[in-house]
């Protein structure tokens, strides 16, 4: 397949500089080149000034082709903020750029809310930020309904170098797809509804399972809204937990905490609230964070157990929405429960929305704090083998101790993030990093071992969701702003799957116990090939989670909105010796993906 670019190295005269500062050179560099590449184009830039390009030939363009775009940068930004970006903008016929409208998801969005209206249309872009040498940065797209004109850019602004070349534009992305026949679909249990709730004026879209009160049964915790009002000015929209409803399976209430109010449903970002074994007794505590405190509640009535104040404000590099310090203390965003003390689970990660986060141990005294470009929600792993976790924060690797491991800049933010050990046993590091794309990293050292610019990387999960991969694990990502396109990639990061129409969600559900783990959505599951392969019976929308309600180790699929809660588990039983009894975190829970979900098995006594 040709390359569509005629300049791919600046040098034919095809590109045109359509805006450059004062501040900003640019011009040919025989000096810094890759490996085999004569020419590169230099951006050096002293200011904030926006510099951009445009490749000079129309390329014209038809809805459903496929291209790939592939371009290699260096890139020596002396600002976290400064940043170039490689975009391919898709026109119609009156020369606006097309819109990405969702109108229907089938799916999970791996955002807490789904939306129709996704923004401008950015499949493809690639973009990049910080210091690296010379990368070679692969990607994607679909050209959508309307699309009837490619404009290729180049732009960006930051102090600092920058060196392009090498921009390949070639049609049939598939062609770099490793695509294998799907088996046949196998015999999967039916779903029947186990239980449907009618949802009173508690209901939230933030839910948390767990047994509340130790009598062997699942029970809910419903969290609300509110968005305060901050005490000083400041462009952050505000959110925090406004009440948690505890509700049992037959819907009766069996404690509450703050006033419920519908209007408190929805949601545009976690909560501050997880369910935890802490004291080893068999009922969950419920750790929150609620008018500047954070407590710990026990499960049975809600009294609390323990308390603190939250973390004293931080504005912190304003990324986000900006500096946070509206209140003098933080409200709370998301909590992620870890080791960082002790031989097991039970300290925690508070943060705020985008830019600090705060380790804390089990007697709720604070260890340490970071500050830089928070991800939505902080992963962890015990990446030295030390027995305590160490954190990702979204741009940095922390010890238990606080003592920051490795940095890095990626354009965006990381959205979502999953450790897992590849084919050879090493450590990777897989990030849904927005526009900037997906990566998966050595998580020992930060080094990019492969990155793909598919548009807003939005969710990363690791499940055993392929039967052709070694232990049927493979990785479930999906983009959201811009356009959102469904990819499933192995271990190693090769592409297995990629769906521009349409995502399929990305909650692992163990459902038949056999090793294979479906796709849950509010329809039914789809399995790692994007076939619908159980249906829900009488299903509505909502939002989907996955627990072992009834005891017998496979997985019930949860949906629910404002006003249900369905419950859908297996019209039969499960025969055979060994039951797949997958590993997993539930208690860290997120709409923001980073679900792992690593291969285990259960023998069952006859
Ligand atoms: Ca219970
Ligand atoms: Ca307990
Ligand atoms: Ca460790
Ligand atoms: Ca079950």
């Amino acid at each position: 397949m040709k390359n569509l670019v005629k300049d791919p190295y600046f040098t034919l005269g095809f590109w045109k500089i359509t805006l450059k500062p004062e501040e900003v050179k640019i011009s040919l560099d025989k000096v810094q080149t890759p490996v085999g590449i004569e020419d590169s184009l230099k951006i050096e830039s002293s200011g904030w000034g926006e510099w951009h390009l445009v490749y000079g030939e129309k390329l014209r363009v038809k809805p459903g082709e496929t291209y790939i775009l592939n371009t290699r940068m260096m890139l020596k930004l002396e600002s976290r903020r400064a940043s170039v970006v490689l975009e391919p903008q898709i026109l119609d016929v009156n020369g606006r750029r097309i819109k990405a409208i969702k109108k229907k998801w089938v799916g999970d969005s791996g955002e807490p809310f789904f939306a129709e209206d996704l923004g401008s249309w950015r499949g493809g872009m690639i973009g990049a930020a910080g210091k690296w040498g010379w990368r070679c940065m692969k990607g994607g797209f679909m050209i959508p309904d309307g699309g009837t004109q490619m404009n290729l850019t180049l732009y960006g602004a930051g102090p600092g170098e920058i060196w392009v070349t090498g921009i390949e534009l070639r049609r049939n992305f598939y062609s770099i797809v490793k695509i294998v026949k799907p088996p046949q679909i196998p015999k999967y249990p039916k779903a029947i509804l186990y239980k449907r709730l009618k949802l009173g004026e508690y209901a939230g879209k933030v839910l948390r399972l767990g047994d509340l009160n130790g009598d062997g049964k699942v029970e809910l915790l419903f969290a609300q809204r509110i968005s305060p009002k901050p005490i000083k000015p400041s462009s952050v929209n505000y959110v925090a937990l406004r009440c948690l409803t505890a509700v049992d399976l037959n819907g009766n209430i069996l404690w509450q905490l703050g006033e419920p109010d519908l209007s408190g449903y929805d949601v545009w970002s976690d909560l501050p609230v997880q369910v935890f074994d802490f004291n080893e007794d068999g009922k969950m505590e419920v750790l929150c964070c609620k008018d500047f405190k954070i407590m710990l509640l026990d499960g049975v009535a809600g009294e609390v157990l323990a308390e603190t104040d939250t973390p004293e404000s931080n504005p912190g590099e304003g990324w986000g929405e900006g500096a946070e310090d509206g209140f003098s203390r933080i409200l709370g965003d998301s909590i992620t429960i870890c080791n960082l003390t002790g031989c097991s689970p039970g300290d925690f990660l508070l943060k705020d929305r985008y830019n600090n986060l705060w380790a804390y141990d089990r007697k709720l005294n604070r260890l340490w704090s970071y500050t830089g470009k928070m991800t939505h929600y902080a992963q962890i792993c015990d990446v030295d083998g030390d027995g305590v976790d160490e954190v990702f924060s979204g741009d940095a690797l922390i010890d238990q101790n606080g003592e920051v491991l490795w940095r890095i800049d990626i354009y965006g933010h990381c959205d979502s993030s999953i450790f897992y050990r590849d084919r050879e046993g090493r450590l990777i590091l897989a990030l849904a990093y927005e526009d900037g794309g997906f990566y998966f990293l050595d998580a020992l050292t930060g080094d990019i071992l492969r990155e793909w610019h598919l548009g807003h990387g939005q969710g990363v999960n690791l499940a055993s969701y392929r039967p052709d991969q070694p232990n049927g694990l493979a990785i479930v990502a999906n983009t959201f702003w811009g356009g959102a396109f469904w990819f499933i990639f192995s271990l190693e990061g090769e592409i297995l799957h990629a769906d521009f129409t349409d995502v399929y969600g990305w909650v692992p559900v163990n459902w038949s116990g056999d090793g294979v783990e479906l796709v849950g959505s509010a329809y039914g599951l789809y399995d790692g090939y994007g076939r619908m392969v159980v249906k829900f019976p009488d299903p509505h929308h909502g939002k989907v989670w996955v627990y072992d309600v009834y005891g017998d180790k496979r997985d019930e699929v949860i949906v629910w909105n404002d006003k249900f809660l369905s419950i859908y588990t297996q019209g039969k039983g499960f025969s055979g010796i060994k039951i797949f009894t997958p590993k997993r975190k539930l208690y860290n829970q997120t709409f923001y993906g980073s679900f792992i979900s690593e291969p285990d098995w259960t023998y069952i006594n006859p």
